[in-house]
């Protein structure tokens, strides 16, 4: 399979980060195709019999994989001062990152969209969408309006600034004359920007043709997804959403590889729900049983320390990622965190004010009145996290796993019971 996207099935952290690295022994390449450090993946590797865990935000979780190239795809947005300083940080734990690539389409994250972001989500009151902060909504603005500074601006200071200087022409009227922030230099952005310009060189890469060219010598690309379906700005729960696409389609553009070259899509389903930030979450559960999922399942925000929002699993929102991103394949992960439970609920459906929805229903009002449908399952007190077969799961395991199965209408090839490289169940 040459060519296999990996994206998240519902509001993020479902585990890209786990599968990525665990695909990462048989794929030649890795892509990061959307989204900048707002992103947060946590890979748990044993080393020398120790439990070593990495925390990745703007990098793909391939790096961690020795044989991987990895890539920063046009569709990424970059904060420079993060990229060295996690590129620096993994070197220091003796991790090789010398085959890194960023493409010369990539844009910047300059100072002045930090500030943006969050003085907007300050503007913004109780309709604020809670944001990571780290300027990727304006960044994303700038590129659509055409404002934008990109990888290549760097090699060319005649260029670049005029680029700031145009952005800046008109976003110091907002920052000033609106928000009553101090205004951005021109001078000030532009040394900063330059002072990374030569170590970032040699990185600089068409991605496009690179992995065109490796496709066609039938090495293996993995598309790596940040965030998810239902925080996309098309086909999530907008204006609840990130400002890059995150379903499968966003891996073509978002690293120049067309869709007839894309083989297989793998969606990553969390055995729960969570969400960080505002926005609908039928499911959600403000009761005891939400705190047993944040507490067993350390749902903590890996970039901001955010408690995270926790939810019983919702099916609905499963059949959507299936259609949306064309899911070949799901990995259910987290399995593990529903053991003790004597009954696991499933979403099946909604009810919206008193009529029946299926599906995700299109107005974004229902939405936010739907009432989960749930379906009872049986739970399971035994300890999964051992287990590396189907069958050797509890029977009531089972069973959550294949009726899940037919409710989000895809094969699902891999289950996680652990957060461990090794804690996965592969079904053949
Ligand atoms: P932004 O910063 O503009 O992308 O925020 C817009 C919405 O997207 C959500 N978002 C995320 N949701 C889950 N996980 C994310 N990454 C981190 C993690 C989050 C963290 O892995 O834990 O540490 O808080 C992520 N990034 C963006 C965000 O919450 C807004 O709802
Ligand atoms: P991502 O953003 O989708 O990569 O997910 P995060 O890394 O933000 O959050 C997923 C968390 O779950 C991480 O802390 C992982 O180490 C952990 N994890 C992944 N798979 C499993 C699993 O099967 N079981 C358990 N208990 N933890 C898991
Ligand atoms: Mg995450």
């Amino acid at each position: 399979m040459p060519a296999i996207v990996l994206v998240g099935a519902q509001w993020g952290d479902e585990g890209k980060g786990k599968a990525t690295d665990l695909l990462g022994s048989s794929v030649d390449y890795v892509v990061k195709f959307n989204g900048g450090n707002n992103a947060g993946h946590t890979v748990v590797i044993e080393q020398d019999g120790k439990r070593e865990k990495y925390a990745l935000h703007l990098l793909p979780s391939g790096i961690l994989s020795p044989n991987v190239t990895p890539i920063i795809g046009n569709g990424v947005v970059i904060d420079l001062a993060v990229l060295f300083e996690e590129l620096d940080g993994l070197e220091a734990r003796g991790v090789d990152t010398s085959k890194l690539q960023v493409s010369a389409n990539a844009h910047l994250i300059p100072p002045y969209n930090r500030t943006l972001d969050k003085v907007t989500e300050r503007f913004l009151g109780k309709r604020k969408i809670g944001t990571t902060g780290r300027g990727i909504g304006p960044t994303y603005a700038d590129k659509m309006s055409r404002i934008g500074i990109r990888v290549q601006d760097l090699y060319d200071e005649h260029i670049l600034r005029q680029k700031v200087e145009a952005a800046l022409a008109f976003k110091n009227q907002v920052l000033a004359k609106i928000y009553n922030t101090r205004a951005a230099d021109v001078d000030e952005v532009v040394t900063e920007l330059l002072s990374y310009a030569a170590r970032l060189a040699p990185m600089v890469s068409d991605a496009s043709l690179v992995l065109s060219q490796a496709l066609d010598r039938g090495e293996t690309v993995l598309f790596e997804a940040g965030q998810a379906t239902l925080l996309d700005v098309d086909h999530g729960t907008y204006p609840y959403v990130t400002s890059s696409n995150a379903v499968s389609a966003g891996a073509c553009t978002g690293s120049g590889v067309p869709p007839t070259r894309i083989d297989s899509v793998i969606a990553i389903l969390k055995a729960y729900t969570t969400r960080v930030g505002e926005g609908p979450f039928p499911t959600e559960l403000n009761d005891d049983n939400g705190e047993f999922l944040r507490k067993t399942g350390a749902e903590y925000g890996t970039t901001t320390g955010r408690p995270r929002r926790c939810g019983w699993l919702d099916t609905v929102v499963g059949r959507y990622a299936t259609r949306v991103n064309g899911v070949t394949d799901f990995v259910i992960t987290k399995l593990d965190v529903l053991t003790g439970l004597e009954r696991v609920p499933v979403c099946v459906a909604y009810d919206v004010d008193g009529v029946r929805h299926d599906e995700m229903p299109v107005n974004q009002s229902d939405f936010h009145h739907a009432k989960p449908i749930y379906e009872e399952l049986d739970g399971w007190w035994e300890d999964i996290s051992q287990c590396r077969r189907f069958e050797d799961l509890p029977a009531a395991a089972q069973r959550y796993v294949l009726r899940v199965e037919e409710l989000i209408g895809a094969r699902v090839s891999a289950i996680g019971v652990g957060p461990g490289r090794d804690e996965i169940i592969e079904r053949h």
